[in-house]
């Protein structure tokens, strides 16, 4: 596995990996629902580069940048051992270099659901997510449901941008117990890690009305909302039932609906969805 962090070194070392070149971009602190990504971009692809930093454009001034657990050293034995063939690591100089002012924008999309809480927290994304695909040209680029609207947005930044690679989507990892894996899951204590189900439950309570035949997005939110009642550790910030290719509310669900929220446990913000219509083995299991 080789690792390198100037773009210099990036180039050089692309050139010497076979196609289909699969790429997995994360801010490290891996889990295993990162390494979910690296095993469907090997299934997939002859080569695999992943790139690691904590993206500080995507972090608003109030959130967790400086907090955000790192540990590189544990993440690049977990990739080697992964089977992963290059590793880029770069630095704030390479990716935000002094007098950088240049930013991606997708519009409508980013302004509703994670954008309507975090306004800035896309354009940080799609900015360094359009740089890590000029930099890697990888065929395909794997991201994880986990973080839907962020799907959402990069697909419409591909097709807008004529990005010239495959979007590949993978499933969302849970804990046996429903927690959704995420690297913020270890700023929980005992108390809000067993409160933090009614995330995954609220989830399967929506998925059994709609499985029972309920259509109307308001009873299956009131539901939900009910689950939320009995857990008075969590804050949820949002709970909403939306189209999932433009994000914009559903009252009456024809097809797919995606169900998706923010929930606050102390200070800890975690996400989850679903996307009602399409099977989903993490929460239907018995
Ligand atoms: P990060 O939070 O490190 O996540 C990297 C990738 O792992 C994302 O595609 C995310 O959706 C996926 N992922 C996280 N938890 C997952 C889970 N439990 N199951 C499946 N996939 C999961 O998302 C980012 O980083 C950044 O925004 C990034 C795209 C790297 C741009 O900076």
């Amino acid at each position: 596995m080789k690792i390198v962090k100037t773009l210099e070194e990036l180039r050089t070392a692309r050139t010497h990996l076979n196609a289909p070149v699969g790429l997995v971009p994360t801010m490290g602190f891996l889990h295993a629902g990162h390494l979910s990504l690296v095993q469907c971009a090997r299934q997939d692809c002859a080569s695999v580069v992943v790139s690691i930093y904590v993206n500080p454009t995507q972090f608003g001034p109030n959130e967790d940048f400086a907090a955000y657990p790192r540990d590189v050293d544990r993440d690049l034995d977990l990739l080697r051992d992964a089977g992963v063939n290059l590793v880029w690591v770069p630095t704030e100089e390479v990716m935000y270099p002094h007098g950088y002012q240049t930013f991606v924008t997708v519009e409508e999309i980013t302004q509703v659901l994670e954008g309507a809480m975090r306004p800035t927290h896309f354009r940080g994304v799609t900015t360094i997510v359009a740089k890590l695909f000029n930099a890697v040209q990888p065929d395909k680029a794997f991201f994880g449901q986990k973080d839907a609207q962020q799907v959402a947005v990069l697909q419409q930044m591909v097709r807008d941008l004529n990005f010239n690679l495959e979007m590949v989507v993978c499933p969302i990892v849970r804990e046996k117990d429903g927690l959704a894996l995420s690297s913020r899951n270890i700023y929980l204590d005992v108390d809000q890690r067993k409160a933090a189900l009614v995330l995954s439950r609220s989830l399967r309570k929506a998925r059994e009305l709609f499985a029972a035949g309920e259509r109307d997005a308001i009873k299956i939110h009131q539901a939900m909302d009910a689950v939320f009642a009995d857990e008075p550790l969590a804050r949820s910030q949002y709970i909403s039932l939306v189209d999932p290719k433009t994000l914009l509310d559903i009252e009456k669900i024809e097809t797919e609906a995606l169900v998706s929220m923010a929930v606050y446990m102390g200070k800890t913000r975690l996400i989850d969805n679903t996307i009602l219509g399409k099977p989903d083995l993490t929460l239907d299991q018995p």
